[in-house]
């Protein structure tokens, strides 16, 4: 026994993986389940090309008519042609994809990168995929041809004007980005989504096909646009319905036939079941806690075969949707806690298997560890504003603690009455150490859904989705992609005049001064805010395009089908406006720790205490440090972000008033909410790529800070610091506030034991009482993390938080395996 395995407390995943790592292994009864894993586990992904062949083939058939029309009949010819799958010894069926972790791709969107995608994909850090060459042909002869020209990307660069044009791409290179002001709708055609499950469940697709058939009768036959709008949507609907049950009752013929030839009697009967299921769901109203399943995991994966939303598509509030069905199973016999708890792991085994596949260089560089955030919600209110925790909300915790998969990616919905129970048993999962669930914060969730307009009844139902943002079920619409802010690239052009040392010789912002000359702070903040309103407005000008843009090249049939407004409307869901709907949108600023303690550095060392002249200061930032290391400890000396400092904060404040005043102002523009998040993804290393040494002792190209969280390591005074660092820089009275990405990582002793949990319990309390909007926490010993470094193949089933989002360490590059392990850990709270 090593000094490690026995003198450190380690975390209930780490155990875990020691005995893995002795052959040790517990399927704790989950023999199904963990066989269907073992199929996949540690695999590289691929690219399966059905999706794009099919959508291609139909829309070469469809051109000239309406947009709506043309995608209903290309997920149509999708679900006559595309194999359907049952895999061993699943209890769930319909994948978008052959067996194994698989990517599909969506030419429509970004089909002009698919050339250099071909080429690159197999060897890229960041998530590779396999790919055949006959597959390889086919994308190359047969697919990227007919998109040429077409692309929303393409169509996107073409309209971005020239200034705004050298802060978002290589001027030359529309496939390169610049990492400055990044437009992320070019690898996503809307953000993350929730749809109304509920309705596929009580209505089955049958009864929204009737709704929408009984609609086509009532259209007037001489009007404009009933003709030119409402009877487009409405037969894109009827036409979609039907997809969708095609599908489905494809898998119940080819359940049949295996059936047939099964010598495994049990094995005969399950494929009997599904194949009844699938005859039944999603086309009627689901009857049993089964069926229920099915027809969700049905819904889920066809709106992935419609169209590539980002950050995939939450699954809602499961614990509510999916309860009467359990209860009432388990009334009348018809279930076990385990037989549900299976049938959910038998959708989390289906699930960790869909990745998410960027094609661009920059989307997959934001997304790195094969990301994907099919968001479960659990707990909450209910929408008359009561505890919303029932059994299955402890079943999902369970499953989580007892299997720990990356997938799905557990939301844990905390608010001031949030049961005692709820919360240990959050707390114990937490523990577990693979970063799940991550919590959100309905005291500052509600209320601002209610200043941006809902009632609360729709605030109170609100779901999780995406990384950490909220969506209510038909209330909100589909909103486009926004930008990615690297606001540390604001900071070098204050330092160097509207330049930066990456893109050298190029005027990338305005000319704000050469800063040797200014003689006090003042000066220096204006210059930094002139640079980062000049940031801002290339932000607002990308989306303004984006939004006109949308419409014209996508459609979501199924998506509408399922949303309130856009029935009642006949709007397809990627109408710029939709009546009664709200657009909640956001742009992201990256990089605020390294801002913030940059600025602070600036203030004190520069302009206050006078210790280093601005010459030093650039002088030292130039040589990257080199031969500078007293002014660099000085730098790394000064106020940061994360320890409750007012210094600090008071910076941290002001630059978030000022992007919130600018969102106040020019949003209405946009027709939508678009608020300010601090959502990194794993932008925050691409984007430390382009900017040279900054003023807190970070050095060149490394990752700046990420989200709302304080810059690795500089966080020295404990976590309940670093909540209210994050409360003493919130603007409260800013509706325009979003989700704030806050990253905490923990040493395992510190949480152990009973006593561990009530401190993790009350830790939670406090962050609720705050109102901050979302914390994730990694509880982990670096020296698990080095381990993992050094030995890739003893760690593969190790996870960690990273966004919004966990994923095995060893498939991180190593830039943000580094990143990981550079971030405090703290060992008290
Ligand atoms: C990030 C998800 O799609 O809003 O959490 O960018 S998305």
């Amino acid at each position: 026994m090593n000094a490690y395995e026995c003198c450190m407390v380690l975390s209930p995943q780490e155990q875990r993986i020691q005995e893995e790592q002795k052959g040790v292994v517990d399927f704790k009864g989950r023999d199904r389940v963990y066989k269907i894993l073992n199929t996949f586990k540690g695999t590289r992904p691929k690219i399966d090309i059905e999706r794009a062949k099919y959508f291609t083939e139909s829309f070469k058939q469809t051109e000239g008519e309406p947009l709506i029309l043309r995608w209903a009949k290309a997920l149509k010819h999708i679900a006559e042609n595309i194999t359907v799958y049952i895999d061993d010894h699943q209890l769930l069926v319909g994948r978008a994809g052959r067996p194994g972790r698989y990517g599909i791709l969506y030419p429509e969107l970004d089909g002009d990168f698919l050339d250099l995608a071909v080429k690159a994909l197999p060897n890229r850090v960041e998530s590779p995929f396999d790919l055949t060459e006959e597959d390889a042909r086919v994308i190359i002869e047969e697919i990227a041809p007919y998109w040429k020209g077409k692309t929303f990307h393409e169509n996107l660069a073409k309209a971005i004007p020239k200034d705004t044009l050298k802060v978002t791409y290589d001027p030359n290179d529309p496939t390169q980005s610049r990492y400055i002001v990044n437009e992320t709708a070019s690898f996503r055609s809307s953000l993350q989504w929730v749809h109304d499950y509920e309705k596929v469940l009580k209505k089955g697709f049958k009864g929204i096909k009737e709704e929408a058939l009984k609609r086509l009768e009532t259209l007037d036959p001489l009007s404009p646009t009933d003709n030119l709008e409402k009877k487009p949507f409405l037969e894109a609907i009827v036409i979609v319905c039907d997809a969708i049950v095609l599908w489905a009752k494809r898998h119940a013929r080819l359940a049949e036939e295996m059936a047939k030839k099964e010598i495994d009697p049990q094995r005969k009967k399950e494929l009997e079941e599904i194949s009844k299921i699938c005859d039944w769901v999603p086309e009627n109203p689901a009857r049993t806690f089964h069926e229920a399943v099915q027809a969700q995991w049905f819904t889920q994966m066809f709106s992935r075969i419609e169209q590539k939303t980002g950050t995939i598509i939450s699954n809602g509030r499961m614990d509510q949707y999916f309860y009467p069905y359990y209860k009432k199973d388990l009334e009348e016999g018809r279930i076990t806690e385990e037989r549900a708890m299976e049938l959910l792991e038998c959708m989390w085994v289906a699930m960790a298997q869909f990745i998410d596949l960027y094609i661009s260089p920059y989307g997959g560089a934001f997304n790195e560890g094969y990301a994907h955030w099919e968001a479960v919600t659990i707990g909450g209110q209910t929408s008359d504003g009561r505890d919303a925790t029932n059994e299955l909300t402890y079943l999902f915790l369970r499953s989580k603690r007892e299997f720990p998969l990356n997938y799905p990616d557990l939301a844990a919905r905390i608010h001031a009455r949030s049961p005692e129970r709820y919360l240990y048993e959050v707390a114990e999962t937490i523990k577990e150490g693979s970063g799940f669930p991550k919590l959100i914060n309905d005291e500052e969730t509600i209320p601002l859904l209610l200043a941006k307009g809902a009632s609360l009844e729709e605030a109170y139902d609100y779901a999780v989705s995406g990384c950490t943002e909220v969506r209510m079920p038909n209330r909100d619409t589909f909103t486009s992609p926004c930008a990615y802010i690297n606001f540390a690239a604001a900071l070098e052009m204050t330092l160097y005049n509207g330049r930066m040392k990456k893109y050298e010789g190029e005027q990338l912002g305005p000319e704000t001064g050469d800063p040797c000359t200014f003689k006090t702070w003042d000066e220096f903040w204006n210059a930094y805010l002139t640079q980062q309103t000049n940031l801002l407005k290339h932000a607002f000008i990308q989306q303004y395009i984006i939004n006109n843009l949308r419409s014209k090249h996508f459609a979501a049939p199924l998506g509408s089908a399922l949303h309130d407004l856009c029935m009642a409307n006949c709007k397809d869901l990627h109408s710029p406006f939709i009546e009664g709907g709200i657009d909640l949108g956001y742009f992201e600023f990256i990089g605020y720790g390294t801002v913030i303690d940059s600025l602070a550095a600036i203030k004190k060392l520069v302009f206050e205490e006078k210790k280093i002249s601005m010459e030093e200061l650039l002088e030292a930032l130039q040589r990257n440090f080199e031969g500078r290391e007293t002014i660099r400890q000085m730098l790394l000396n000064c106020p940061k972000y994360g320890n409750n400092d007012p210094y600090a904060d008071a910076i941290g404040k002001a630059i978030d008033r000022e992007a919130l005043k600018f969102t106040r102002k020019y949003s209405k523009e946009l027709g939508v909410h678009l608020d300010l998040r601090y959502v990194p993804f794993t932008s925050h290393v691409p984007f430390g790529k382009v900017i040279s040494a900054t003023p807190n002792g970070r050095k060149a190209w490394t990752p700046l800070s990420d989200g709302s969280s304080p810059s690795q390591g500089a966080d020295m005074n404990g976590p309940t610091a670093i909540l209210l660092s994050n409360f003493n820089t919130k603007n409260y009275d800013f509706r325009e506030r979003a989700s704030r990405l806050l990253n905490i990582k923990l040493s395992p002793k510190c949480v152990a034991g009973e006593e561990g949990t009530r401190k993790l319990v009350s830790f939670i309390r406090t962050w609720c009482d705050l109102k901050l909007w979302h914390v994730q926490f990694n509880i982990i010993n670096k020296e698990t993390l080095l381990a993992a470094k050094k030995d890739p193949d003893k760690y593969r089933s190790l996870l960690v938080r990273v966004a919004g989002y966990s994923a095995y360490f060893v498939d991180l590059s190593p830039d943000l395996q580094d990143d990981i392990i550079a971030r405090t850990e703290h060992s008290e709270i």
